[in-house]
């Protein structure tokens, strides 16, 4: 990555601590990825993009901003990429999956954060990524307390709009949803200088509408018990879907799911037949939080299927294209957002329904049900889902864990255990 070194100088990024981070990112990745067997040769986009993660893109993105278009860092899947897109913005994912940016983030927050949060401010505090120094603006929500109050101390650094994202799935709060988008979208097109219109907007939301469709192609392919890809490779391909540019991202997707579907009809698999399949559900797992599924991965199972925000919650359900009006469209866009089932919401039952219908099309024996630490939202519904999943006669093991490796040999034993028992 040293190509890159006088854009990130240029950046204002810290050099040393960065050097750092570059030397154990590749090693983490050759451990975690190159190491697996019998992978699709669709993963090398991927593979390339990781070895570069903080150079290329980034670079793509400079060379956006010099041609004029803004870019807009976010944090939850709630915030419609549409918006953005259809003022000819650009959107990056900002959250953090890594320990090293956390020691940055406890410096200003109380160490009883949940990782994410920590690791997302540590990354801008610290001048380690150059995503979040190149971001224009920040646009947050209000989905949990921690990032609220995150937010007020990122906002002193970086201009920021906060999207009020409502905690009940009423009729009237998916009109106030509608109502938060159309004043985002006045934001952004105040800061991008930029009009929305009815047509911009329409064709953003194809745009986005086909990036899901291409993530949904190749997640539909995990459903074949021949399994043709790994779950951490899916991980890694949705991760990245959160900062590549959307219409390459479903390309690339396309390609991947072109050839999985060869695969499924070749019997062709990335485990021996009879490796028990599990669901991962909770809190999302920021790139380069690849810990859990390698866990899995390498105890004799396989992730089929991510029931969090990288994983379905991304990329199910479409927003309804070609409609007339603005007002129609904050609507669609509203309806569309608010069946993304987030732990902030109550109640939050259609999140169990979903698991179950995930459970039998995706043809599980077990769910693990991971948790952050110190995320009160994920760990209190655990009681709940887990609960429901028994009933059920579903295995599920619930886990609470963080970014660092303390409790990875733990870890290893009791999802060890989990799976034998399956
Ligand atoms: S829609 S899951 S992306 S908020 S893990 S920071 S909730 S304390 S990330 Fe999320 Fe949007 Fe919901 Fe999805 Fe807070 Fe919990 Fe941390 Fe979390």
């Amino acid at each position: 990555m040293a190509d890159y070194e006088k854009m990130w100088e240029e950046l204002g990024m810290n050099m040393e601590l960065h050097d750092q981070l570059c030397q154990v990112l590749p090693v983490a990745f050759g451990d975690v990825y190159l190491s697996q067997e019998n992978r699709p040769e669709g993963m090398g986009f991927w593979d390339f993009v990781v070895s570069g993660i903080h150079g290329i893109r980034p670079a793509e993105l400079i060379e956006a901003q010099k041609n004029g278009q803004k870019v807009f860092g976010t944090f939850c899947v709630y915030v419609p990429d549409e918006v953005v897109i259809a003022a000819k913005g650009i959107v990056t994912g900002l959250c953090g999956g890594s320990q090293f940016w956390v020691p940055g983030g406890e410096k200003v927050l109380p160490k009883s954060t949940c990782p994410l949060i920590k690791a997302s401010v540590g990354a801008r505090l610290d001048k380690t990524c150059p995503f979040f120094r190149i971001a224009d603006m920040y646009v947050g929500e209000t989905t949990c307390d921690g990032k609220k109050k995150a937010w007020e101390i990122l906002g002193e650094d970086v201009p920021m709009h906060i999207m009020d994202v409502p905690q009940m799935k009423r009729e009237k709060d998916i009109v106030k949803w509608a109502g938060e988008i159309e004043e985002f979208k006045k934001v952004v097109e105040d800061f991008t200088g930029n009009e929305i219109n009815v047509e911009n907007l329409n064709e953003a939301i194809k745009i986005v509408n086909n990036k899901r469709r291409a993530l949904g192609r190749v997640f539909n392919c995990r459903k074949a018990l021949k399994s043709p890809i790994s779950g951490k490779d899916a991980l890694l391909m949705m991760q990245i879907a959160f900062f590549d540019d959307p219409v390459r991202c479903a390309e690339m997707c396309n390609k991947l799911a072109d050839e999985l579907e060869k695969r499924i009809e070749d019997g062709v698999s990335v485990c021996p037949e009879g490796t028990k399949r599990i669901l991962v559900t909770g809190t999302p797992l920021a790139i380069p939080n690849w810990k859990l599924h390698h866990i899995i991965e390498t105890s004799g199972a396989i992730v089929v299927c991510e029931e969090m925000c990288t994983g379905t919650r991304y990329f199910e359900n479409i927003v309804e294209e070609d409609l007339p009006t603005l007002e129609a469209q904050y609507m669609a866009l509203a309806r569309r957002y608010m069946k993304t089932n987030c732990a902030c919401f109550t109640p939050n039952t259609a999140r169990f329904d979903d698991i179950l219908r995930m459970v039998d099309e995706y043809k599980v024996d077990g769910v693990i049900d991971v948790s952050l630490k110190f995320c009160n939202l994920y760990d209190t519904e655990g009681f709940l889902l887990e609960r429901t999943l028994k009933e059920k006669g579903i295995p599920v093991l619930g886990i609470e864990t963080d970014y660092t490796d303390a409790d990875a040999e733990q870890l290893k034993t009791r999802i060890g255990a989990f799976i034998e028992m399956l």
